[in-house]
C-alpha cells in the first residue's frame, strides 16, 4: 500500500504545472496508486467559483484548496493539486494542515521570459496591455518557495522527465 500525500506544485502560469501534474497522476493510477487532481478545471470553476485574483480571494482559493487536499490525504489519497499558490504565507499555512512529510511542495521552475513566450491562452499579452490586472509575475508578485521539497527545471527538462522525478522523491521519502 502507499501512504497519503499532497503534491503541491506552485509556479507561475506556463510553468507546466497543471501538465506534469497529470503526467505523474497518469502514472501513479497506471501503477495501482489511489490518486486525485485538483486543478483550476475542477476547483475554481465549482468550489471556489466565487473567488478572484485579489491577494484575499488567492489566499482564501489556496485555504480551501488546502483544507480539501486534507481529506483526500487522509483517505489515504495522493493527491495533486495544481495552483500558481504565488503567496508563501498562504502555501505555509497548507503545510501545517498536514502531518509532517506529508505536504510535498514542488516548484516549477521556468523564467518568466520561458513562460510569457509560451502564453498558452494569451493571458500574459493581456496582462502587458493592461487589459489583465494584477497578473501573477507581471503586475503581482511571484514569491517563490525557499526550501520546496523538489524543484523541477521545466525550462530545460521535458514532462515525462520531471514526472519521474517526481515519482522517484515519492519512492526515496517513503510515499510509495
Ligand atoms: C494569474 C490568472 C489571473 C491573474 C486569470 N493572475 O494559465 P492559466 O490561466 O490556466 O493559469 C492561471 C490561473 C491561475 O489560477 P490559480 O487558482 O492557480 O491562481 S492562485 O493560486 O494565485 O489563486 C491563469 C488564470 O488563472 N488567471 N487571472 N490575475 N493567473
Amino acid at each position: 500500500g502507499h501512504k497519503g500525500a499532497v503534491l503541491w506544485f506552485t509556479g507561475l502560469s506556463g510553468s507546466g504545472k497543471s501538465t506534469v501534474a497529470n503526467t505523474v497522476d497518469h502514472k501513479l493510477h497506471a501503477a495501482g496508486k489511489r490518486t486525485f487532481v485538483l486543478d483550476g478545471d475542477n476547483v475554481r470553476m465549482g468550489l471556489n467559483k466565487n473567488l478572484g485574483f485579489s491577494a484575499e480571494d488567492r489566499a482564501e482559493n489556496i485555504r480551501r484548496i488546502g483544507e480539501v487536499a486534507k481529506l483526500f490525504c487522509e483517505s489515504g489519497t495522493i493527491t495533486t493539486t495544481a495552483f500558481i499558490s504565488p503567496y508563501l504565507a498562504d502555501r505555509d499555512a497548507v503545510r501545517a494542515l498536514l502531518p509532517e512529510g506529508h505536504f510535498i511542495e514542488i516548484l516549477v521552475d521556468a523564467p518568466l521570459e520561458t513562460c510569457e513566450a509560451r502564453d498558452p491562452k494569451g493571458l500574459y499579452k493581456k496582462a502587458r496591455a493592461g487589459e489583465i490586472k494584477g497578473f501573477t509575475g507581471i503586475d503581482d508578485p511571484y514569491e517563490a518557495p525557499e526550501k520546496p521539497e523538489l524543484v523541477l527545471d521545466s525550462d530545460k527538462k521535458g514532462i515525462d522527465e520531471l514526472a519521474d522525478e517526481v515519482i522517484a522523491y515519492l519512492e526515496k521519502s517513503g510515499i510509495l
